[in-house]
C-alpha cells in the first residue's frame, strides 16, 4: 500500500505538495501554499524508511538534499509545517542521524519564527515564508488563534532545543504554555485565544477539531522530556479531568461512550473523526504512568477501550466499512452515525487506526488487529484507485464518489500505524519513541 500510494505520487507529482490520484495531476491544500514544497515526500520519509522501500527512500532523500526550498513567497499554515515538515525531519534524524535532516528541521523551524512575534508569544496561523508576514484565518472566531495549533508546537520545539542546544525554539513553546495556562477556567481550555490579549475568544471546547492536539502535546512533551517536565504532566492530568467532566458521556441505552463538545456551557452531542486519536492519548498515559493516584489505569483504559470501539461503531455502522468525518448521538435510532451531508466524507484520517494500535499495543487483544484490518480492507475496496488512493465523499453510499485527493498524512499516518499494528512491539517501541502529532516518531531521550 505505501508502495502504490507513493510511487504513484512520485509518478504524477513529485516535488508537489499532494497528487490527485485520479486525474493524476498535482494538488495542494490551501495550507501549505501554491509552492511545490514537497510535503508529501518530507511527510512520507520516514514511513518509506520503515517499510524498507529503499530506492523510494534514496530518492526522496536526494530531493530533500538538492531541491527542497523554503525560500518561497507563498503563505503557508506554521502548524502544518511544524507538525508535517519540522516533525518529519526530526523524526528522520532520530531514526538515522543524517545530519541533513536536523538542517533542515532548524531551517524551517527559523522561517516559522516571525509568526510567534506577537505581545502574548502566541503564533499566528499563517506565514508567509519570504517575508515573514504573519496573520490568523479570516473564518477563525474574533480573527483569534486556534488552540490546536498553537498548542502544537511544544513538542518539535522542544526536541529541536534538545538536538540542536539551542533555547530559543523551547522558549517560544514555554512562552505560549504559560499564557494559555493562566487563562484556563477551573482547568478547561477553549478553542480559540487572542493573540494580543491572551484572552479567550469563545467559550467552545473540543477534543476533535481546534482543541485535540493541544491536550495530545502535554502529555507527549512530558514523555519527550525523560518525564521531567512535571509542569506538563499536571496541566495534561488537570485537563482531562475537566475535559472528562464536561465533555465525557455514554449513551443512555447502548453505552456507546464519547467525547461531544463543549459551546457556551452547552454540550453538543458529536464527535469528529479526529477525535478518535483520544483512545490512543489514555493508553498513552497509562503506558507512560502519567496518572497521579486520583486517576487509575483502569479508569483511563476504560475510556480508551470505550473511545477505541465508538469510532470502530462509527465505521461499521457505514456501507464502505470507513468512518465519517463527524457523527451524533442525540438520536437512539441513528448512533454514531453522521446527520448532514457535509459531514458523511472520509479524506483519508489516522485517528481511529491510531487509537487501535496503542489499544493494540497495551492489550494485544486481536480484535484491536481486525478491526485494523477490515479498514485496511475497506481501503483497498473503496479507496485504491490506478493513481493512488484517494478519499470519497459519502461513506454510506456505494459505489463510492471520490475526491480525488490523496493527503499527505496518509502515508505519514494512515499507513504508518497500519504497518506498526502489524508489526512487533519492538518495532518503534512506546519505551523508546514518542509520537508527532502527525505519527512521525521522535526518539526520548534519557538523560
Ligand atoms: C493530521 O495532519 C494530524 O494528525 C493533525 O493533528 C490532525 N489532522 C490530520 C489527520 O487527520
Amino acid at each position: 500500500m505505501v508502495y502504490h500510494a507513493f510511487s504513484n505520487y512520485a509518478k504524477y507529482a513529485w516535488g508537489a505538495n499532494e497528487h490527485r490520484p485520479i486525474s493524476k495531476t498535482s494538488h495542494s491544500a490551501n495550507v501549505f501554499g501554491s509552492d511545490k514544497l514537497g510535503i508529501s515526500i518530507i511527510d512520507s520519509l520516514d514511513t518509506l524508511y520503515l517499510a524498507g522501500l529503499e530506492e523510494l527512500y534514496d530518492n526522496s532523500r536526494d530531493w530533500v538534499e538538492k531541491q527542497f526550498n523554503i525560500n518561497v513567497g507563498s503563505e503557508v499554515s506554521v502548524f502544518e509545517i511544524n507538525i508535517r515538515l519540522v516533525g518529519g525531519f526530526l523524526a528522520m534524524y532520530g531514526l538515522t542521524n543524517d545530519k541533513l535532516y536536523l538542517d533542515k528541521a532548524q531551517l524551517v523551524a527559523d522561517r516559522l519564527l516571525p509568526a510567534f512575534d506577537t505581545p502574548t508569544g502566541i503564533p499566528y496561523a499563517l506565514i508567509t515564508l519570504s517575508s515573514g508576514s504573519s496573520r490568523n484565518w479570516n473564518w477563525a472566531a474574533g480573527g483569534c488563534s486556534i488552540l490546536s495549533e498553537l498548542g502544537t508546537m511544544h513538542l518539535e520545539f522542544q526536541y529541536l532545543s534538545q538536538l540542536t542546544g539551542k533555547d530559543t525554539y523551547l522558549q517560544k513553546a514555554e512562552k505560549i504554555r504559560k499564557v494559555v495556562k493562566d487563562a484556563s477556567e477551573s482547568h478547561l481550555y477553549y478553542n480559540y485565544i487572542n493573540q494580543q490579549t491572551g484572552k479567550w475568544c469563545q467559550k467552545q471546547a473540543s477534543l476533535g477539531g481546534l482543541g485535540d492536539s493541544f491536550y495530545e502535546y502535554l502529555l507527549k512533551s512530558w514523555i519527550l522530556s525523560g518525564k521531567k517536565d512535571e509542569q506538563a504532566r499536571s496541566m495534561y492530568e488537570d485537563a482531562m479531568k475537566a475535559a472528562e467532566d464536561s465533555m465525557l458521556r455514554k449513551t443512555p441505552t447502548t453505552n456507546l461512550m464519547y467525547f461531544g463538545e463543549q459551546r457556551s456551557g452547552r454540550l453538543d452531542a458529536q464527535m469528529g473523526h479526529l477525535a478518535c486519536f483520544v483512545g490512543g492519548l489514555y493508553v498513552l498515559s497509562t503506558l507512560s504512568g502519567a496518572s497521579s493516584s486520583n486517576t487509575s489505569a483502569k479508569h483511563e483504559m476504560e475510556i480508551a477501550q470505550g473511545i477505541g470501539k465508538t469510532c470502530h461503531e462509527s465505521y461499521i455502522r457505514s456501507a464502505t466499512g470507513l468512518g465519517p468525518e463527524a457523527f451524533h448521538f442525540e438520536r437512539a435510532d441513528n448512533e454514531a452515525k453522521s446527520v448532514r451531508g457535509d459531514e458523511k466524507y472520509y479524506i483519508l484520517r489516522p485517528e481511529a487506526i491510531e487509537g487501535w494500535f496503542y489499544l493494540w499495543r497495551s492489550t494485544h487483544d486481536q480484535i484491536y488487529r481486525d478491526w485494523a484490518w477490515d479498514a485496511l480492507i475497506s481501503l483497498e475496496k473503496h479507496c485504491r484507485v490506478d493513481g493512488g488512493y484517494s478519499g470519497i465523499r459519502d461513506v454510506y453510499s456505494v459505489p463510492v464518489a471520490h475526491d480525488d485527493v490523496q493527503q499527505s498524512f496518509f502515508i505519514a499516518e494512515t499507513l504508518k500505524y497500519l504497518l506498526l499494528i502489524f508489526s512487533d512491539d519492538s518495532f518503534i517501541s512506546l519505551d523508546s519513541y514518542v509520537f508527532n502529532t502527525e505519527a512521525h516518531p521522535f526518539r526520548i531521550r534519557t538523560v
